[in-house]
């Protein structure tokens, strides 16, 4: 199963702003004409029906958007970068890995369309003609582009299914999915026989029922043992669980409570979960002897279980009439409650600031703006560097220095460039 797949995403970059004067004949000093670039393309995750696996992801790891063009002479500004729109199932999830622990959900693609921006391109850099002042009619300075974010995030496919069976290994899951559905798992008298997920459809009166078959479900799993750790995340998606125990164990009853303890301790949503409890193989001669008792224990703990046999597939309808109802009520209380919005993400704007600190007697200037055009620019030229200093009032980065203390005399460092202050 490819439900799961990490990808670097890569937006465009900002064209660059160029320098550039009108160049007319009979005409010696044109004006400056620098055009602006575009701004880079961004990286779009979005859900499309047609697409039922993230296998593509999991060959091709890295994806970039276009670059924004250049500006050009005559103020022709670059044409922006093309978004790059990735593909995905519906019910895929996005998520940022972090440095401790869990992942952070960025987007939750659920509904057939929705889109979430993943990274978001570079601003286009502006031409010459935006640094015109009254005393400087012939910029040579104009502003690099801004480089896209890029980011590595996880997709992740949440299964949907209506039901999903849970409960210990070799309870008979797989018995139940083959008994009522067309799936055809493999059914071994040993645990650990089924190792992903498997679906089921179910038909009861005309409508159908999606239903999962949860493995390796075992003590620990919320600590990774077992297969457990892997497929509980499914469990989140579906509407009702239906939380199979075998009659023949020493305490069916003390099972249920430990598979809900290890639910719980994995996702206390998971736990809050709509149960139909199911005792399994009542067909066994020692099953059927301790019938009485298994009932009570389970009334004692306030449970009124189901009980089948998948094996011969008794009260195996029932159960599937049972599920079909328990998960229309789910569906309608959903409904009622919560609209589910049509999400669409962005990432947080990035804050254009600028910040002043000490390297030794040095001041240095972090001020992505100012650097942009520094970085553009040949500073070697005392007319570009007069020019330079003029974007440092307008850009706040005079103001920044004063308030951190700046003298006559002392050095500053923005970028590659260097000068007294
Ligand atoms: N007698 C009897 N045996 C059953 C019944 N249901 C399942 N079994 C047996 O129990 C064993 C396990 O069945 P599976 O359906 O593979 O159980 P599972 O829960 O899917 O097991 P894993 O996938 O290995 O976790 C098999 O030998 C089945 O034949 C039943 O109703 N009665
Ligand atoms: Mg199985």
């Amino acid at each position: 199963m490819f439900d799961r797949a990490e990808i670097t995403v890569k937006a465009g970059k900002g064209g660059d702003g160029v320098v550039s004067f009108r160049q007319e004949k009979f005409v010696p000093f044109g004006g400056p004409d620098g055009g602006d670039g575009g701004d880079g393309g961004d990286v779009i995750i979005m859900a499309d029906r047609g697409v039922t696996s993230l296998r593509a992801f999991t060959r091709k790891r890295f994806y970039r958007a276009a670059d924004g063009e250049s500006g050009k002479g005559k103020k022709k500004h670059g044409k922006k970068g093309k978004n790059l729109i990735l593909t995905v199932p519906v019910g895929t999830v996005v998520l940022y890995k972090t440095q401790v622990g869990s992942d952070a959900l960025i987007a939750d693609l659920e509904q057939p369309g929705q889109q979430a921006v993943i990274v978001r391109g570079g601003k286009g850099g502006l031409g010459n003609t935006h640094f015109t002042s009254a005393t400087n009619q012939a910029p040579r300075i104009a502003q690099k582009g801004e480089a896209g974010e890029e980011n590595s995030v996880i997709l992740e496919l949440r299964l949907i299914a209506d039901v999903g069976i849970i409960g210990y290994p070799n309870v008979g899951k797989s018995t139940l999915l083959a008994a009522s559905s067309a799936a055809k798992p493999k059914i071994a008298s040993y645990p650990f026989t089924t190792r992903e997920p498997i679906l089921g459809l179910v038909e009861v009166d005309q409508r159908s029922l999606v239903l999962a078959e949860i493995p390796g479900l075992i003590d620990g799993a919320h600590l990774g043992r077992g297969l457990g750790h892997d497929f509980l995340r499914h469990i989140a998606r579906t509407k009702i669980l239906i939380h199979l125990i075998d009659g023949s164990s020493a305490s069916p009853v003390e099972d249920m409570i430990r598979v809900n303890a290890e639910l719980g301790l994995y996702d206390s949503a998971l736990a809050q979960k709509p149960q139909l409890v199911v005792v399994n193989k009542i067909d066994l001669p020692q099953v059927q002897a301790q019938l009485a008792e298994i009932k009570d224990a389970f009334s004692a703990v306030g449970a009124a279980p189901l009980f089948i046999s998948a094996a011969t597939g008794e009260g195996v309808s029932q159960l599937m009439a049972e599920a079909m109802k328990m998960v229309s009520q789910v569906s309608v209380e959903r409904g009622a409650g919560e609209r589910i919005a049509r999400k669409v993400f962005h990432p947080q704007p990035r804050v254009a600031g600028v910040s002043v600190h000490k390297e030794g007697d040095t001041f240095v200037v972090v001020a992505p703006e100012l650097e942009r055009i520094v970085a553009r620019t040949d500073v070697s030229s005392p007319e570009v560097r007069w020019q330079i200093r003029g974007q440092l009032t307008r850009l706040g980065v005079s103001k920044a220095l004063e308030k951190a203390g700046v003298k006559l005399g002392d050095k500053v460092r923005c970028g590659n460039l260097e000068w007294d202050w």
